[in-house]
């Protein structure tokens, strides 16, 4: 028998003594992968397949309120101040998450989401909606957990949530246990005042296919996957050693040929699986063009069609002028 989300959380709250307090609010930052997490090796509790490593972008993110509502016969979910429809899957995705907590504490809560970043900007929500939430509710409940249980509560929201716990550089290890007590973020010691995030925003399209549904394809039926792991490794133990020494060109190639080569397994699958629109390569085309005539800017993109730009300070005037729609994010600010 596979262990549910329930029989993980029950685990992690079994020594918990809870001392609710009628509201908590929590803030926690969108985070952009540098080594991607592609693949599940358990979808039910979001284990990964590799290690993956991000860096939290600063201020930009969700914060979210809960409140104790005693009496009430149903949770309430407001987003960005409008409630959310008990029908829609972001309801039920909330109600589960509080669900893993309700053995400890019965009751129904409100919970309300501000994310800090624009619909569309292609800067995904889920991972700093989860975060914020999980630590909301350990906040209502004064639970003493670790910083790696609240990871392990966040991931099982949503896998990238574990690494938006915390600020700077994460990287979340991906266990090998069953039960995933192992599979938790960490965040690095290392602060890079200068290092910069440039985010375009091409299209604010709604993408046809969720990541979570386009990480399985990809798994099961893309035979490029099977050299995916071994690059995720070799580009985790690169991207250490270059925000160690904080090397720009190691760490920009390093995040560049991974996004690259975790697409290119999209584009493997079957049926086949492709993030990008016409605008994305142009803006790929601009980044590599600038990088010729000898400026230090590298690109990533996640499971959408927008260009996440990685350089630091000193190319920051020449970058603004090439990208004038780019929202600069200073993650060390
Ligand atoms: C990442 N992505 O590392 C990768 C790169 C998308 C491409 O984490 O199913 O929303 O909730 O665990 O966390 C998006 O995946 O997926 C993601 P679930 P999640 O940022």
């Amino acid at each position: 028998m596979s262990l549910t989300r329930s029989d993980v959380a029950a685990k992690i709250l079994a020594d918990c003594v809870a001392e609710p307090v009628d509201t908590f609010e929590a803030f926690a930052p969108v985070n952009i992968a540098l080594c991607k997490y592609w693949g599940k090796r358990n979808a039910l509790l979001n284990l990964p397949v590799n290690d993956s490593l991000s860096v939290s972008l600063a201020k930009k993110g969700s914060t979210t309120r809960v409140h104790r509502i005693p009496g009430a016969q149903e949770d309430e979910v407001f987003l960005n101040g409008q409630p959310v429809d008990k029908d829609t899957g972001f309801y039920k995705k909330v109600v589960a998450h509080i669900d893993l907590f309700r053995p400890l504490v019965a009751g129904c809560l409100r919970v309300d989401t501000v994310n800090g970043v624009a619909t569309g900007a292609g800067l995904a929500s889920s991972a700093s909606g989860f975060a914020a939430l999980t630590r909301a509710l350990v906040g209502v409940y004064s639970l003493n957990l670790s910083n790696e249980q609240v990871s392990i509560l966040a991931r099982m929201g949503s896998g990238s949530a574990s690494r938006s716990v915390y600020e700077g550089f994460v990287r979340w290890h991906k266990g090998v246990r069953a039960d995933g007590m192992d599979s938790f973020a960490r965040p690095l010691p290392e602060i890079w005042p200068d290092f910069r995030i440039g985010v375009l925003t091409l299209t604010s399209d709604a993408k046809k296919t969720g990541s979570r549904e386009g990480m399985q394809r990809t798994v099961d039926s893309a035979i490029l996957y099977n050299s995916w792991p071994e690059q995720a490794e070799r580009d985790i133990a690169r991207l250490e050693h270059a925000i160690a020494v904080r090397d720009i060109t190691l760490l920009g190639s390093t995040a560049e040929q991974n996004a690259m080569a975790m697409h290119a397994t999209m584009l493997a699958s079957w049926p086949p699986l492709l993030y990008w629109q016409a605008e994305s390569v142009t803006a790929l085309q601009k980044v590599w063009q600038l990088r010729d005539d000898g400026l230090q800017v590298y690109a990533t993109m996640d499971a959408g069609p927008n260009v996440k730009l990685l350089f630091e300070a000193s190319a920051e005037s020449d970058m603004r002028s090439a990208f004038t729609d780019m929202d600069v994010i200073v993650p060390f600010g």
